[in-house]
């Protein structure tokens, strides 16, 4: 009887590794301004949209002079849970931007990447 307990008990906590992993990761699936994309100087917000829901993150713009372009350290969008969003700081320059985020997905995985775009 207790080794039927313990291969059951096994069984169990395989199918729920399993089914754990079964659960893609939370991925990049887009962003604006796009990846790799020119966009206005005039933006007022940067958005990264995920494969799927977060908890939390933050994203951070960086771009002409080494400088810090977005406002605070972002958040989920209040509007979207598979969203990331920043406001911009007013009187962008045309350059090269670098947008790095970090998030929380909602199966607790802690993730981070980054992106780069052009404002003109
Ligand atoms: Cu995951």
């Amino acid at each position: 009887m207790k080794r039927f307990s313990l291969a059951f008990a096994t069984a169990v906590a395989v199918s729920a590794v399993t089914a754990a992993t079964a659960f893609a990761h939370v991925e990049f699936k887009s962003s604006t301004p796009g990846k790799g994309k020119t966009a206005s100087t005039h933006i007022s917000t940067v958005t990264v949209t995920f494969s799927g829901p977060i908890r939390k993150g933050t994203l951070k713009v960086t771009g002409p002079g080494a400088k810090t372009y977005s406002n605070g350290s972002g958040g989920r969008d209040p509007r979207k849970i598979s969203r990331l969003r920043v406001p911009m700081k007013s009187g962008l320059k045309a350059g090269s931007y670098k947008a790095s985020w970090t998030i929380t997905a909602a199966d607790g995985h802690a993730e981070k990447g980054s992106f780069t775009f052009k404002l003109k």
